[in-house]
Parts: C-alpha cells; sequence; structure tokens
C-alpha cells in the first residue's frame, strides 16, 4: 500500500485544498425535464467532490435574486443559473462580476445589454427547436392544418424562441395556422387545462397540437383522450423535450414526435467550470445537438434514452 508523501515546495495536499463550491439557481421542478437536468447536476457535482448549494426557486425569479444575493454573500467560487425568464438580471449580475464570481448560464438564456455579465450559456438553440417541429409538422399535415399551440412560461426563453423558431418555418406554409396559442406553463396540469378550454371552444377545428415541452403535451393528450377525440390519430401532436413520458406516449400512438432537448448537462457544466477556472477561454454559447424523434421509431429507442 502507498503512503502519502508531502508534496514538494509546500503545497498543499489535497485532502487539505479547499473544496470547489458552486451555488445553483435552478427554476423549479415544473418538468420531467427539470428534474433530469437537476439530478444530473446534483450526481455530477457528488461525484466530483463539489460543494454544491442548491435554490429551487419555484418558478420565481425573485427567489433566484435572492439565492444569487445569498451565493454572493458566501463567496461561493462559480455561479450556476437557470434563469426562470430572459430579463431583469443587469442589478444582481453585476453584483456577481463585482465580486469576481463567474455565472455560468445553464438551459435558458438571457437578455442583457452587457454580455460580461455572464461567461457562457450551455443550452439548446430553441429556435431551431420550433423550426424543427414546425417543418416536421407541415410535412406530416401536407401542408394544411389548424394548430393549436402550448406555449412555456411567459417571459422564458424555450418558451419565445420555440414559439419564433415555429412561426418562421411555417410562413413557407400559408394553409398552416396557429388558431390558438396559449401559455400553461411548461406544466402537464396546465397543459390539460388549457386543451380542455380549446376543446370546449374549438372542437371540430382541431387537427394539430404544437406544445413547447412534452409535458404539457402530455396532459393535452389526457384532455384529448377524455374527451374520446383519439390524439395520434385524428389530431396530430408534437412537442419538444424527448423525455420518457414522450416516448411512452409515442409507443402508446399518441405523441406523433418530439423534438430532443438534452438536460444531462452536468459534466459539460462542471468541465466548462474547469475551463474557466483554469483561465481557458470558452464559448460564448456552449450549443447542444438535438434530433427529432418520431413515433415509427420510438418503440426501438426508447430502451436507450435515460431521461
Ligand atoms: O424544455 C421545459 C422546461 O429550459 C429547456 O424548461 C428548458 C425547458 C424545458 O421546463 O420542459
Amino acid at each position: 500500500q502507498e503512503t502519502a508523501t508531502p508534496a514538494p515546495g509546500g503545497a498543499t495536499p489535497p485532502a487539505a485544498q479547499k473544496k470547489l463550491s458552486v451555488g445553483f439557481s435552478q427554476v423549479g421542478a415544473e418538468s420531467a425535464w427539470r428534474t433530469a437536468e437537476t439530478k444530473s447536476i446534483r450526481g455530477e457535482a457528488e461525484k466530483r467532490g463539489v460543494d454544491l448549494k442548491f435554490a429551487d426557486a419555484q418558478g420565481k425569479q425573485a427567489s433566484q435574486i435572492q439565492a444569487l444575493t445569498s451565493f454572493i454573500a458566501q463567496k461561493v467560487d462559480v455561479i450556476v443559473l437557470a434563469p426562470v425568464v430572459e430579463t431583469g438580471w443587469e442589478v444582481v449580475l453585476t453584483q456577481a462580476k463585482e465580486a469576481k464570481i463567474p455565472v455560468i448560464l445553464v438551459d435558458r438564456g438571457i437578455k442583457v445589454s452587457d454580455e460580461s455579465l455572464y461567461t457562457t450559456l450551455i443550452a439548446s438553440d430553441f429556435v431551431e427547436e420550433g423550426r424543427m417541429a414546425a417543418e416536421w409538422l407541415a410535412k406530416q399535415t401536407n401542408g394544411k392544418a389548424n394548430i393549436y399551440e402550448l406555449q412555456g412560461s411567459t417571459g422564458a426563453a424555450p418558451a419565445i424562441d420555440r414559439k419564433k423558431g415555429f412561426e418562421e418555418a411555417l410562413q413557407k406554409f400559408p394553409d398552416m395556422k396557429i388558431v390558438k396559442s396559449q401559455s400553461a406553463d411548461f406544466t402537464r396540469a396546465k397543459g390539460k387545462e388549457v386543451m380542455e378550454a380549446f376543446i370546449k371552444s374549438d372542437r371540430d377545428q382541431i387537427q394539430a397540437v404544437y406544445a413547447h415541452n412534452d409535458d404539457m403535451a402530455l396532459g393535452a393528450i389526457q384532455a384529448l383522450d377524455e374527451a374520446g377525440m383519439n390524439p395520434g390519430k385524428t389530431v396530430t401532436l408534437i412537442s419538444i423535450d424527448g423525455v420518457k413520458g414522450a416516448f411512452e406516449a409515442m409507443v402508446a400512438g399518441k405523441l406523433n414526435a418530439t423534438v430532443e432537448c438534452n438536460p444531462l448537462l452536468g459534466p459539460l457544466v462542471f468541465d466548462t467550470i474547469n475551463k474557466v477556472r483554469a483561465g481557458e477561454s470558452v464559448p460564448k454559447f456552449i450549443k447542444s445537438q438535438d434530433q427529432l424523434f418520431e413515433q415509427a421509431n420510438a418503440a426501438q429507442v426508447i430502451s436507450t434514452r435515460e431521461y
């Protein structure tokens, strides 16, 4: 057995080194996607012996600002922020910058006039996801459909950009119409509720549903099922995330397609933190690669899905 010898030159032996401390301000637990992300980041922190301070904001920006203020007061080494909304970050991020604490944004972007207020964003391209969904839906419906849209949380980057990309791509298809569009807050319960209201007023016109995440689509499927409307057959549904529940719904023939959005960001987040702390430069946007999955191949790949 080896015995530890003191490092030459009086360097601090690893055991006595201060643990890396990271404050992570998470949006909440609104979706299966987010639960998978939390698990990935927490698990990776544990694996690497990082002291992770985890704060769940329950969907409130005020709670996130409070968490960040407290991380700054505790002098954490790095802040990881999954911002609930895009705007309103200048004051607290300026405080982090003055305290020389790097801020890594995960899974959602922000709009700030001064880009130096954060180090990098690790996320998917939501505009591209919206485009992929629109193009797939247009192909599937031969360019003609009355679409009902379930938006994500108001003011959140994925809600804004998934709508934008979808609308942009639909411009090439004059007979693809978004008839109604409403926020269902990225949750299954609201997805069901909003879909019920759509069904009540527009029952015979609903041909397609575009949901900004899988959870809302799963809620909508429940509403359609309860109304006897044949989701996946007479109503075509596409959503985003690629969570297990979506694959199960595709195997059951009720969801038609999902655009993957990778929540397993833990390893990449801590690799990036190490680079930043070593003084290496990192890109301002570290983009995940997403792909679309359809009902036809869902059964084949479901067992390989990790979240
Ligand atoms: O798609 C949705 C979640 O920010 C990318 O937030 C994330 C989104 C994800 O609640 O399910």
